[in-house]
This record gives structure tokens, sequence and C-alpha cells, in this order.
């Protein structure tokens, strides 16, 4: 880990408070360090919303504590903008969405950002998106690929009616899918489909940007 446990624990404790003026602190300190960016996503952004869902399961922190941690997280997703624009751009881009009824946004965030830190445009459409608006998007954009992401494994039907609408449309298209959902289950919905590939995580997310 390169993040230390006493900074985690600090950083938890700040996030669950609502104290955001020493989240940033801790997090721009960790910046100025020269934090290699997926290292802060999933090492302090990704650990401490992950705790949060596990205290909001065991009934310990309420859903505004949630919430607030949250907005928390999204806010300080900002402080890294600086660092992602710095890459050479390759012309290429991508559009990341978040599948129908899927309102968990902030995974999807993060590897549009990690698009971005690679040179490509990384165009983050958001949570809960429509078919045919994903559909208007592509034909506008022409991205080189699609990202998809479901954290919840109900929302697989649904994701499963964008793959049905984006591979009949665009059949060449490359698509990517992955998030949390899929622990418990979809690859093989996925695998039906010949341009679309389950990426389990943000390590193989960037070996595909690169070999790509
Ligand atoms: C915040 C949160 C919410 C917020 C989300 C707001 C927002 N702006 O995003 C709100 C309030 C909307 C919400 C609602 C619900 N939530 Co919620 N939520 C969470 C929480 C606490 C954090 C989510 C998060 O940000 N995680 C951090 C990010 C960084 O992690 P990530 O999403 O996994 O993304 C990473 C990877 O998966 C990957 N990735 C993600 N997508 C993609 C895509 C590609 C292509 C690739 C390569 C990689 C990739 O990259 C990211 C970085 O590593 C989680 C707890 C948890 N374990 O995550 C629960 C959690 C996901 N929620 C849960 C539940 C049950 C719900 C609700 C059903 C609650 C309810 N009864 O209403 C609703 C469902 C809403 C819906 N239809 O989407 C459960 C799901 C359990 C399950 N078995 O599926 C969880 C796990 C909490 C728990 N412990 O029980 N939630």
């Amino acid at each position: 880990m390169v993040i230390s446990e006493t900074v985690y624990g600090d950083y938890l404790a700040f996030l669950l408070s609502g104290k955001k003026a020493e989240c940033v602190t801790i997090v721009q300190g960790l910046i100025d360090q020269k934090i290699f960016v997926k290292d802060l996503y999933l090492e302090l952004f990704q650990r401490s919303m992950y705790q949060v869902g596990k205290l909001w399961e065991e009934n310990k922190v309420s859903v505004a504590t949630e919430h607030m941690a949250t907005a928390i997280t999204e806010g300080l997703l900002q402080l890294v903008y600086p660092m992602l624009f710095s890459a050479d751009h390759v012309g290429k881009s991508a559009i990341i969405a978040c599948v129908p009824q899927e309102y968990h946004q902030l995974g999807a965030k993060m590897v549009a950002d990690i698009f971005e830190l690679n040179g490509w445009d990384g165009y983050f459409v958001g949570a809960n998106t429509p078919t045919e608006d994903l559909l208007g998007n592509i034909h506008e954009k022409k991205p080189d690929l699609v990202a998809l992401s479901m954290s919840l494994y109900v929302s697989l039907k649904g994701m499963d009616e964008m793959l049905q609408g984006l591979t009949s449309t665009f059949p060449q298209l490359d698509i990517i899918v992955g998030g949390q959902g899929f622990l418990w289950g979809g690859v093989e919905v996925v695998k039906s489909y010949p341009n679309v590939q389950y990426v389990k995580s943000l390590d193989s997310l960037v070996q595909i940007i690169k070999t790509y």
C-alpha cells in the first residue's frame, strides 16, 4: 500500500464527520507528494467508500452520512483534475456511461479519468444513461471505445438491453464493461457479444488503453 493506515484512518474519520477542509488537506498533500492517481483512487477514495457502504449496511452510519461522504468524494476528484490533462493527446476517445437504472457513478467517473490520464478524451455521461441518448452521443462523438459501468447485479438486465441496442446499431464498436455488479455474475452475458469485453480492474483497464 502506498497510503499509510494512519493517513487512511484520519481521512475516513474526516469523511464520515463531514470535515471537507481536512479531507482536502490530506488529498492535496498526497497530490503534492506526486502520488499516482490510480493509487489515490483505489487506496483512498474507493477503499473509504467501500467502508462507508459496509458501515451503512451494518446500520452504523445513516443514509445522510453516506450521501455526504459521496458528495465530498465527488468534490475531491476535482483536485486531481490538473494531473489528468498533462499527458500527450493520442487522438483517441471513449464514452463512459452507467447502465440504465444505475445511480452509482463514482467508479465510472474514475474510469473516465483513467482514459484522460492516458491521453484519451474520456467523455463521462453519467448515471442512469438511457440507451437512446447514448446512441445519439456515439453518433456525435464517434468514440474508439465505449465503457459501461454496472454496480448492482440487478442492473444486469438493463445492461444487456443496452448492449443489444449498441451492438445492433454499431456492430463494429468496441465496448468494455466493468464494476462491482459483476462480483455476483453477468460475465456470461457479456461473452455472448463478440465486441464486448469485461474488464475487472483499473490495472486491466490501463493495460487495454496502452495496447489499444
Ligand atoms: C455511494 C453509494 C450509493 C449512492 C451513489 C451516488 C453516486 N453519486 O454515485 C446512492 C445513494 C445513489 C446509492 C444507491 C443505492 N445503493 Co449504493 N452504494 C454506495 C456506496 C457506499 C459507494 C459506491 C462507490 O462510490 N464506490 C466507490 C467506487 C470507486 O467503486 P466502484 O463503483 O466499485 O468502482 C470501481 C470499480 O468497480 C471499477 N469500475 C466501475 N465501473 C467500471 C466500468 C469499467 C468499464 C471498468 C473497467 C471498471 C469499472 O472502477 C472503480 C475504481 O476501481 C456502495 C458501497 C460500495 N461497496 O461501493 C453502495 C452499494 C453499491 N449500494 C448498494 C445498494 C444496495 C444501493 C441501493 C439499492 C440502496 C437502496 N435500497 O436504495 C441503491 C440503488 C440505486 C441504483 N439503482 O443505482 C449496495 C449494493 C449491494 C449489492 N449486492 O449489489 C452497496 C455495495 C452497499 C452495501 N454494502 O450494501 N448508493
